[in-house]
Parts: C-alpha cells; structure tokens; sequence
C-alpha cells in the first residue's frame, strides 16, 4: 500500500490524543506509510481559511483547517449533532432539520475535499471517518480523485424508516455509495443500510458484501471497531491507576464498586440507568450501604441545548435516589461531571465489581471493552451491556439486558453482585479472548485489505 490519507474532523494532531483507540489504529498506519491526516484545527474564525495549517509529526504530515463560526454552527453542531447523531441514534423526536445547515455542511465537506484533493499523490489510499464527512468521497471523486477511497461510520446506521425521515436522505445515499468501501460497526448497521439502498434505490446484493447501485459497485460490511487491549491492561497497572482506585477505596470501604464511564449523551440511557439503580434498592434492601454506584460522564458539546436538559435530568434523578435511599454514612449514587485521566479510568475499571455499559444506542462502545481488560483474573467483575451497543455482538458473555427496562436492568446489576467467583471468571476469559483477538489492529487490517483488495 502507499500513503494511507485519513480524514476526520477531530484529528490526533496534539500528542495526547493518541492514547484512544482509533488515533491508535490510525496513527500506526500513517506513520508506517509516511500518511497525512487531515481534519478540523478546533480553532474558529470569521473568515472561509485560504489554505490549511500543515506540519509534520513523527513523519505523519497533519494538514489541519480552521472553521468559520458559521461552518462550525451549520456543518458541526446543527447538522452533524442535531440532525444526523439524534436520527442515527434512532432519535427522531431530537431532530432539528435544518436544510440551511445541510449546505453547509456539504460545503464543508467539498472545502475539505478540495483541500485533500490537492495534496493526494497517485498511490494514496483515502480513509474517511465518521458522520461527519458522509458526502466526502462524492465530494473527493467531483475534485478528480480516483483512487481507492473508505469510510468507516462510528456510531449506528438507522432503519430505513428513519433514515427516509432525513430530508436530504437521497443526497447523503447517493454519495455514501461513492465511496469503494462502506464499514458500519455491526451486522445491524450493515443491514439497515443494505435493506434501504434496496427497498429505495433497487440495490442488488452481489454476494460478498458487494453491493450494486446507482450504476456501481460498493463494498458495504460490517467491521467491528476493538481496543488496544495490552495498552489499556498496562494502563490499570500504573501508579496514577493506584492512586485513583485507592481514593475511590477510602469512599467505598468494604462496599461494591458499580461503575459507569460515558460522555454525557442522551444515547448512552443514562436517566434510564439511574432509575434502575433506583429500582435495584428498592428491590433489594439487603443492598443498602453494601453498593455504590459511580458515574463519570464528562460533558460534551454543551452548547447543544439537549444536552443541557440531560444534565438538569440528571442531576435531578441522582438527587432523588439519593434522597430516597442514602443513609448518614452512604451515598449510594455518585455522579461526577467531570474527566478523568485514561490511567485513573483504567484504575477505577479494575476494583469494580460492575460495570455498567447500558446505551440506548451506540455503535460499537468502547468502554465495555476497556473494562473487561482492566479486570484482575483471580477476582474479575461483571459487565452489564446493553443490547443495543455494537459491542453486543461480540461480547455474547456479558449480562445482556435491554436499557429500557429497568426491571431487568436492576436484576441483571443484582446477579452482578451475587455471581459466584468461578461464573465470573468463566465469563470474563471468554470476553478476554474476544476483546484480545479482535482487537484494533484486527479492524484496521480487515478494512484496509477490503480497501487495497491488490496488496
Ligand atoms: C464513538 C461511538 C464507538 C470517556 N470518558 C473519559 C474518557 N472516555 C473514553 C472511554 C472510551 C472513549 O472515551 C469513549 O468511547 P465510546 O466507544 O464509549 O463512545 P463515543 O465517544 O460515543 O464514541 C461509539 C466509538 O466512537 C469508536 O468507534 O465505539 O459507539 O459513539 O475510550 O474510555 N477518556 C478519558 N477521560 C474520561 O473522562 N481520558
């Protein structure tokens, strides 16, 4: 293979956005090919940028535009956060279509896609991330691009049905299908995508994931998104790991840690999660002051006025558990809004006895993962996992419950706690070895190779 190009709009530009999954995956293949990445600066300014910031980072070449305050209002929180994430998330009703927002947004990914154009050399593969950039590789062929060109979706594909509800949804399938290799996280994704090209647009399933429509051939599958387990593992073993689970001891005692990691997002079902906490102490008084449940949810896009409801929601809800079940010497909910260092997550992942993973919709989710690997073998906790996360697919061995239903919810955190030591360890080698051999690397090499088939 030649240069691998990646686009995404937030790129690993600063080194300390390395450590997560994807920038791992990414950052390996640029620096084997000598690749560029290209992407949003995160800086905002009055005036459409002539050029692009570039420089060179361990022989990856970063070439990084800035956003007009109208680009980023339109292209990024408008459209990408107010019409796409809520409706691919299967969330009509938070939908602001916003047909304004999505020529910007098309005019952005065309302003990008020339300023890749220009820079791409004959051997080059292009590899697009995320919602985003959907029109990008229609945008990329219009400026003249012909080589072999990916994108990888990160969060969910809806139904049709849904997606019919996106007034430009024509527009955004037609370029979709530009590009030469289509990856959604889960089979589901992959099949809601399928069944709309055909119900809509007669699309005729070649076999081999291959996929004839709009007069060419389109590789359309599913690539499950892993981890880099041995990183994470070594992560819950550092100091800074020791430091975060001791701080968290001297708050637990001798009680069960239940934990949940998320950004603050209404995908991730966290008043859902919160109501079957509740529900868990109401039906299990035995379990006062024997559980604490903690839930780091850093906020994220707070501009967007959802998620300032969701914050109020919140704060509400653990107020009212609280109420209802502490006791002078026990908080049984904790909520932190706040960050905390990858190492410290890894730390706190590895004491807990739960881990709660219970999005209403998530493509992949990555946490459930992580929390598997930062488990202690001779005493290892239990994940809880939603059915509705990507991540269900793979990790068959984890308590699968449905985020809706907090009755079950509530039972499936009790057979947490209760589970015998010998059913704890059965499961969680079994969610090992998953989470071990379809790793990053793993996701990264099947893509490429369906990408640069030749190689
Ligand atoms: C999208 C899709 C898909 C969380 N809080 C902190 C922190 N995190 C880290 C986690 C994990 C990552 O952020 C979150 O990844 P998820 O997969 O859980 O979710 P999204 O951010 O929604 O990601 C998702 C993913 O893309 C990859 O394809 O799985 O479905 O929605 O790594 O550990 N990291 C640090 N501090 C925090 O407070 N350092």
């Amino acid at each position: 293979m030649g240069r691998l190009i990646a686009i995404s709009n937030r790129t690993a530009a600063d080194p300390k956005a390395r450590a997560g999954g994807l920038a791992v995956a990414v950052w390996e293949s640029l620096k084997e090919t000598g690749g560029s990445w290209f992407g949003w600066s995160g800086n905002l300014v009055d005036d459409v940028p002539r050029g692009a910031n570039v420089f060179r980072d361990e022989g990856v070449e970063f070439v990084l535009t800035d956003l007009t305050h109208e680009e980023h209002e339109n292209y990024y929180l408008n459209y990408a956060n107010r019409v796409i994430w809520p409706v691919f998330h299967y969330r009509l009703d938070l939908a602001h279509f916003n047909g304004e927002a999505f020529k910007t947004y098309s005019d952005v990914n065309q302003r990008i896609a020339g300023i890749v154009a220009n820079r791409l050399q004959r051997d080059d593969t292009v590899w697009v991330h995320d919602y985003h950039f959907l029109l990008m590789g229609d945008a990329l062929r219009h400026a003249g691009w012909e080589g072999p060109t990916g994108f990888f979706l990160h969060i969910p594909f809806p139904p049709p049905e849904m997606f019919r509800a996106i007034p430009e949804h024509h527009w955004i399938a037609r370029a979709m299908c530009a590009y030469d290799v289509i990856g959604f996280q889960s089979s589901h994704d992959r099949a809601n995508f399928v069944r709309y090209l055909v119900d809509q647009f007669d699309g005729e399933e070649l076999g081999e994931d291959l996929i004839r429509v709009f007069g060419s051939t389109t590789r359309v599958a599913a690539y499950p998104i892993g981890i880099d387990p041995d990183g994470f593992r070594d992560a819950a073993q550092t100091a800074k790991a020791d430091r975060a689970a001791e701080r968290i001891s001297r708050f637990l005692g001798d009680r069960h840690l239940v934990i949940g990691v998320d950004r603050m997002d209404y995908s991730k079902g966290l008043p859902q999660r919160f109501e079957a906490v509740g529900q868990l102490f109401d039906a299990h008084p035995e379990m006062d002051g024997k559980v604490s449940v903690t839930q780091i949810a850093p906020p994220s896009r707070s501009k967007v006025e959802e998620y300032q409801e969701l914050r109020t929601q919140l704060d509400q809800l653990a107020g009212r558990i609280n109420g209802d079940h502490g006791d002078l010497d026990w908080i049984p909910l904790r909520y932190l809004a706040r960050s905390y260092s990858r190492e410290e997550l890894a730390g706190l992942f590895r004491i807990a006895r739960v881990g709660l993973v219970t999005p209403l919709r998530d493509g992949m989710n990555l946490v459930a993962k992580e929390f598997i690997m930062a488990q202690p073998e001779e005493d290892p906790g239990v994940l809880v996992l939603s059915e509705f996360a990507g991540a269900a697919e793979q990790l068959r061995d984890a308590l699968i419950v449905n985020p809706h239903d907090k009755f079950k919810v509530a039972d499936a955190i009790y057979q947490a706690l209760t589970m015998p030591l010998e059913e704890r360890q059965a499961r969680w080698r079994k969610l090992k070895a998953v989470v071990e051999e379809q790793d990053i690397g793993w996701w990264r090499n099947r893509f490429l190779k369906d990408l640069t088939p030749a190689d």
